[in-house]
């Protein structure tokens, strides 16, 4: 492989410090990270733009992106056609991750309620029911087990059914529905919504990009509203729906004097049978044997922020940390299951005998040991893998160095709980957030979300566009890589309202939360769509989410999942801005309609900025002109004046 240029400073690359820190140390010990390659790569200009097609062997065929209609592919297909197929199938690729994980999450819960599956039960009944009767499913004087049924069988609907809407569309705000219905993009089954849409992008079949658009709005709404809303209904059904926890993140969680497992990957069950695992007894008492104090559990990724949510569980850091960690040393086991698993996290976990083991029959890599995980017998792996560990830990051979920075945060808000947290006990609602935002205190809400990349400077735009975010009153709330990034900079405490404007940090002071709230791994973006959702019904706001004053963002993205997510949420309503990079060629009629047509048709709209100050204007300007829409753009402006009056007033005391 090419060797880069010159050698990059490790704090131009990251400003997570312990990732600069093991970087300099991966150097020293003569180990290629992801970053070293992403450095001596460069991106193919013209797939970045998605200029190119290879959907058949008359190609590949390649337009240039500087003079994008000058010429076709072999069979005719011009740019619009050829990047609307390429962002049709990445999006059905996302959907299909979300939906699939979604899909274990129902195999979990119907082995569950068979009885096959002894080790985990209903845990949150309350969750259930409202699931339930969000269905329309009667609960009154019904066992649990009745009404898990007819859920699973109406969730299972969400994937196999072929004809008429998806059941979670029940949940849409009525004027966001008819606007999905009048364009014809209300998901059937998300089976047949991503088969379809590689059926579409095929060559020869769908070669009109607008109508390609309307299957790529139609799947990803398949994921939002259907297969990551599952996942996130069924892990809450199953393992609680988190309330706030205090954590403590960042690589200074690795100890020295303890076994250090990380759990990395995405589907919460592979963590759920490692905390009852590494609970037992008699493997406490065979870690003791060996000196250690103790198990350290450890997540990274959404399966760390499914278990940091749910059980306070310490979090290592994101994607773009996960090779850092194991250069430490410390980490005796690192196991994963499904998405965003570098290749070469088994190699890296080789130069530093880290016992690195795949659980997932879907996701094995090859030359890595392979311990599956069955849910009917879970702990049988997670055991195996907590004795390796411990074994690792009584021959550690290793120098081990760990990076002393950890920072503490609160985590874990559900949607529910932000009803409960703002409305209070007895009359939970949204309310108090839509008449803080319609009298101006909080401008707007902003979900911040997404992977890091080591393209961009990793952690770098989250941390600014947020403290941009909140600096001018919008409430952030967050999940996925993107969370984990705030968290480091330890900005998800109450305290951090000392960065927030003076209207966002009243609001968050009177009822004691920080002003960037953190929800989870990337299915639980489907919680966001419910907060948007509620904030509709509540009413003052519009009638649909493409009324409402709010903008999303994936500042440092790199998955096809997150091209899903942002689709669904444009289709939702949402203005949403990527950085760093985006895969279409400007200026054609495909870009066009996804940064402004799709807008005039009452959703929302892509935009795409370099710069977090640009994407924190970008998104800014697009919350006041939907107040402006809304009328409380005056109000607003009292507020202010109000407010300076008062720092004027005291000031002069
Ligand atoms: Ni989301 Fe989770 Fe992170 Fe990106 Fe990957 S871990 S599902 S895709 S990199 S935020
Ligand atoms: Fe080229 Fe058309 Fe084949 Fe694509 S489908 S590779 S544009 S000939």
């Amino acid at each position: 492989m090419a060797k880069p240029k010159e050698i990059i400073r490790p704090e131009d690359i990251t400003t997570c410090e312990s990732t600069q820190q093991m970087i300099a140390k991966a150097r020293r010990d003569g180990v290629e990270l992801f970053f070293d390659r992403a450095e001596a790569v460069k991106p193919c200009p013209i797939g970045a733009s998605s200029a190119c097609c290879k959907h058949c062997s008359m190609g590949p065929c390649r337009i240039s992106p500087s003079d994008p209609y000058k010429h076709v592919g072999v069979c005719g297909a011009n740019i619009d056609t050829i990047a609307a197929r390429n962002f049709g199938r990445m999006v059905a690729a996302g959907t299909a991750a979300h939906t699939d994980h979604g899909m274990a999450m129902l195999d979990l819960f119907r082995g569950v309620i068979e009885g096959t599956v002894i080790d985990f039960e209903i845990k949150d009944h309350l969750k259930l029911f409202e699931v339930a009767e969000s269905l329309e499913i009667e609960t009154k004087g019904r066992e649990v087990k009745e009404v898990a049924i007819d859920v699973y069988r109406e969730l299972e609907k969400t994937y196999t059914q072929v004809d008429g809407e998806i059941p979670l569309v029940k949940r849409v705000p009525q004027k966001t529905l008819e606007s999905w219905r009048k364009e014809g993009i209300v998901p059937r089954g998300a089976m047949r919504e991503i088969m379809e849409m590689m059926h579409r992008t095929a060559m020869g079949v769908d070669q009109d990009y607008e109508n390609i658009t309307k299957q790529i709005s139609r799947t990803a709404l398949a994921d939002g509203w259907g297969g990551s809303m599952v996942s996130t209904d069924i892990s809450d059904i199953l393992f609680g729906t988190p309330v706030p926890v205090e954590v403590t993140v960042d690589m200074g969680v690795l100890k020295e004097d303890q076994v250090n497992i990380i759990v990395h990957g995405h589907e919460p069950i592979l963590l759920e049978a490692m905390i009852i695992s590494a609970a037992a007894p008699s493997i406490k008492e065979m870690a003791r044997e060996t000196g250690a104090k103790g198990i350290n559990l450890v997540g990274m990724c959404c399966s760390g922020l499914d278990v940091l949510s749910r059980h306070g569980i310490p979090h290592a850091g994101n994607f773009s940390s996960t090779e850092a960690a194991l250069v430490t040393g410390a980490v005796d086991a690192m196991t994963v299951d499904v998405q965003c698993i570098k290749q070469d996290l088994h190699k890296v976990a080789g130069c530093y005998d880290t016992v690195f083991v795949t659980t997932n029959y879907r996701a094995k890599i090859e030359g890595a040991m392979h311990i599956e995980l069955d849910e009917h017998d879970p702990m049988n792996c997670t055991d195996q893998i907590i004795i390796k560990a411990i074994m690792r830990y009584k021959n550690r051979g290793q120098k081990i160095e760990i990076p002393a920075r950890t920072a503490k945060g609160v985590h874990g808000f559900s949607h529910e709980y932000i009803k409960y947290m703002l409305g209070g006990s007895f009359r939970g609602g949204y309310e108090p957030l839509n008449d803080n935002i319609i009298n101006g205190r909080i401008r707007g809400v902003a979900g911040v979300v997404g992977c890091t990349n080591p393209r961009s400077k990793q952690d770098f735009s989250h941390v600014e566009l947020v403290k941009e975010l909140i600096k001018n009153d919008i409430l952030v709330v967050q999940t996925g890589c993107s969370q984990m990034a705030l968290a480091k900079a330890g900005l998800t405490t109450p305290g951090a309202s000392a960065l927030a404007g003076p209207g966002l940090a009243e609001v968050c002071e009177t009822v004691g939360i920080p002003p960037i709230l953190g929800l989870g791994a990337c299915v639980d973006n489907s919680r966001i769509l419910m907060a948007v959702s509620e904030m509709v019904k509540t009413g003052g706001l519009g009638e649909s989410i493409a009324d409402l004053p709010v903008a999303g963002c994936a500042p440092e993205w790199m998955s096809e999942k997150a091209i899903a997510i942002g689709q669904y949420f444009v289709a939702s309503g949402v203005y949403t801005v990527f950085g760093h990079t985006f895969p279409i060629t400007q200026q054609t009629n495909f870009q066009e309609l996804l940064f402004n047509g799709l807008e005039e048709k009452g959703f929302g709209k892509w935009g795409f900025a370099d710069s977090p100050q640009e994407m924190a204007r970008l998104m800014i300007t697009h919350i006041d002109k939907k107040r402006r829409e809304l009328g409380i753009d005056k109000a607003r402006e009292r507020v202010l004046m109000d407010m300076s009056d008062r720092r004027s007033l005291a000031a002069n005391e």
